[in-house]
């Protein structure tokens, strides 16, 4: 986790100072809302840099340059450069870098930290999370029609339509619908009470490599798309246990639980 918190605080400084220069560069990727600047790239870049000479050999999985996994039992680093590209992209300051060291695809340690507000999320497998060093612990929420529900959407717009009119039919049965835009501190926010639960279909490892482990040692249920006990294809679930089995069934009978184009 030290190694994650001081090369994520070099990351951090490099996206925010980089900006004003950054959201003139900017390219797409799966479509036209799917911007990536240079901030992402030359961020990458810091962090694939300094992993190599902290930790020389291990493998680093990243958003804009992806790379190897690693072999069975080897720490594999999984980069967001910037999550919530497009919040970043726009000056809305909910945007985060990612890092997280996984082991066999499960994440170990975590270190999601907020350039603008200068706010660190960390975690230790079995040891706990922290913001700004104080433990996380997910809210006491027991009610699914009183629970506050983050989610988010992809960039294509068939896709975004089946994602949409999910949330809509999950929206009368809970309090109400946030959505951020950074899947990482969406799921920080669960292991913060500052929301009651998140579910996203679409997520890519290291939109939740960070966020989920920071999460799950608050206490929060996660369901990832990768793990034996995913609740459907390309879903990131996670909740306080109060409301989790009311939210699995409500998402279920929203039609976020399946196959999506
Ligand atoms: C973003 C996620 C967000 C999701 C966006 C996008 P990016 O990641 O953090 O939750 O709704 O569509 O995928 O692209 O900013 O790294």
């Amino acid at each position: 986790m030290d190694v994650a918190v001081s090369v994520a605080r070099e990351a951090a400084a490099l996206a925010l100072s980089s900006r004003p220069s950054a959201i003139r560069d900017v390219d797409t990727k799966t479509s036209k809302t799917d911007v990536v600047t240079a901030a992402d790239v030359a961020v990458e870049q810091l962090v694939r840099s300094r992993l190599e000479e902290l930790r020389p050999g291990e493998p680093v999985f990243g958003e804009e340059t992806g790379g190897a996994m690693a072999e069975p039992g080897q720490v594999c680093w999984v980069i967001d450069p910037i999550d919530g590209t497009v919040n970043y992209l726009y000056g809305l300051p909910w945007y985060a870098v990612s890092l997280a060291a996984q082991i066999d695809g499960i994440s170990v340690a975590a270190a999601v930290l907020e350039p603008e507000t200068g706010r660190e999320w960390t975690a230790i497998r079995g040891e706990g999370s922290w913001r700004d060093g104080v433990s996380l612990r997910v809210s006491d929420a027991t009610r699914l029609d009183m629970a506050l529900i983050s989610t988010g959407f992809g960039y294509r717009a068939e896709r975004r339509e089946r994602q949409a009119a999910a949330v809509a039919r999950l929206l009368p049965k809970v309090r109400d619908i946030r959505r951020p835009g950074s899947a990482s501190l969406d799921l920080c926010s669960v292991a913060a009470g500052w929301v009651d639960g998140y579910v996203e279909h679409g997520l890519s490892r290291w939109d939740w490599a960070g966020g989920a482990l920071i999460a799950e040692e608050a206490g929060a249920e996660v369901h990832l798309s990768t793990g034996p006990d995913a609740l459907g294809p390309d879903l990131t679930f996670c909740a306080t246990p109060g409301i989790a089995d009311q939210l699995s069934v409500a998402i279920k009978e929203a039609g976020l639980t399946e196959e999506m184009p």
